[in-house]
């Protein structure tokens, strides 16, 4: 019998491709999403081993609850002046976003990208690190730099590529690199960041240093080969490491189920490399604090990594080239069940009568001046399309320890057709 005989009979295959619940237009409910109760998950000791606590990669770490009460065995149990720094680095970075943002707007510079909504993942985890431990961020964790009270104007000379930049204009706008604050350089090639940090670890490790390290991508970019092979380095060899997830729901315009996200969680990627999961509430500053806080116990300790899944949701678009009323809903981030991280916090020390609102207030403004003043000075090193910030032949520094032949050959016919076009701010002198 020929095989197209016998195929006849058999039921046809068909693919399937993911489709978000909500498209723009649509009306937005959250209901189905679980969201186990504050102070619910249980926390293992810090020296367990990761297969006995499996649980956690599917529920959810969660602190502050319905009626801003810190509650559970995750409270870190913050001092109020903790956390009214907390507050604060975290009203500082949208204060900063906000400011930036318009300034893309008004043409300063070329690009953009806020973390609305996602503060709390950054700024917590600047909290509860050390300082010297190595931070290997995203593009989207500029509160870390704030938190760890990194100059603004520094921020913004390279978000300006301007005379200031010490980065001499080479990165995209936003793609810091600060040495002094143990924040290594942002790549635009999604999670190539993984693997650095865990070689980083492990030469930490190895060295019998006692600094560890951590590292932050996006729900989407675990979809990359980098993240997958960094988790297996780090469960081999027991990195000295923390792997932050940060699922907003959204890579640019793919929502979480082309990574994966219909199947399963993100902190259960963990469970396959043997490595501790958390799943955590990424929008509870305290539960992000206390997450990390026990994660980087464990890498002291010689426990290994730990994968966090910051469970969260991009409430804005994905940067400033972006439109997201394209493709999702506009009621997506109001209707977002787990709220905004800064009024959580806010609403908590309110509630144990350590912050009122004309507080909040007066302090909105003076970090809204406070960003002003800044501004004001990184621009006087320069903005987008007011002529050239840093000299010509510098676009060949930094790169090679020697200048290859063919690039010598290229400066060479650069700097002779900038001579022969006569415009004087071509040469480094
Ligand atoms: C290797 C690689 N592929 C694609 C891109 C283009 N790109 C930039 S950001 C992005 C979305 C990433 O989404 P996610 O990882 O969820 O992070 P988020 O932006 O939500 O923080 C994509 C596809 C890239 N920069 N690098
Ligand atoms: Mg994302």
């Amino acid at each position: 019998m020929a095989s197209d005989d016998r195929r006849a009979n058999l039921q046809p295959l068909s693919l399937y491709v993911p489709e978000p619940k909500f498209r723009p237009g649509d009306a937005v409910d959250f209901t189905s999403v679980r969201l186990p109760a504050a102070g619910e998950t249980r926390r293992p000791d810090t020296a367990d081993k990761a297969e006995t606590f499996i649980d956690l990669a599917y529920e959810l770490v969660r602190v502050l609850d319905e009626d801003n009460q810190a509650v559970g065995p995750w409270n870190p149990r913050l001092s109020p002046d903790t956390m009214r720094s907390l507050l604060r680095s975290m009203a500082l970075v949208r204060a900063f976003d906000e400011r930036m943002f318009r300034a893309q707007r008004q043409g300063k510079t070329s690009f953009y990208m806020k973390c609305t909504g996602e503060e709390a993942v950054a700024v917590s985890a600047a909290f509860a690190l050390d300082y010297e431990d190595m931070c290997f961020p995203s593009y989207r964790q500029q509160g870390l730099l704030i938190a760890r009270g990194w100059s603004l104007v520094d921020m913004m000379n390279q978000i300006y590529s301007n005379k200031g930049d010490r980065l001499q204009g080479k990165q995209l706008p936003i793609m810091y690199s600060v040495r002094e604050a143990g924040f290594f350089s942002i790549s635009g090639n999604l999670a190539t960041q993984y693997p650095q940090a865990v070689g980083w670890a492990m030469a930490s490790a190895a060295k019998g240093d006692t600094r560890i390290s951590a590292t932050w991508c996006g729900e989407g970019s675990t979809a990359e080969g980098d993240f997958h092979s960094a988790c297996t380095f780090a469960s081999v060899y027991r990195a000295p490491v923390i792997f932050n997830v940060v699922n907003n729901q959204w890579a640019i315009s793919s929502f979480s189920g082309f990574a994966g996200a219909e199947s399963t969680t993100f902190a259960a990627r963990a469970v396959g490399y043997g490595i501790a999961g958390l799943r955590v509430d990424g929008n509870d500053a305290l539960a992000v604090y206390a997450a990390t806080a026990w994660a980087a116990e464990r890498a002291r300790t010689n426990q290994g990594p730990t994968l966090i899944e910051h469970f969260t949701y991009r409430a804005e678009g994905h940067s400033t080239s972006d439109d997201p009323g394209q493709y999702r809903s506009e009621g997506e981030p109001n209707a977002w069940p787990l709220g905004d991280p800064i009024k959580r916090l806010k609403d908590h020390l309110i509630a144990i009568g350590e912050w009122d609102e004309e507080r909040h207030a007066a302090q909105d403004k003076e970090l809204a001046e406070d960003v002003k003043r800044a501004q004001k000075e990184a621009e006087q090193n320069g903005i987008l399309g007011h002529g050239l910030h840093q000299p010509l032949d510098t676009l060949f520094d930094g790169v090679f320890e020697e200048l290859p032949w063919h690039l010598k050959e290229q400066q060479a016919q650069m700097l002779a057709e900038e001579t022969a076009s006569g415009r004087p701010w071509a040469h480094k002198s």
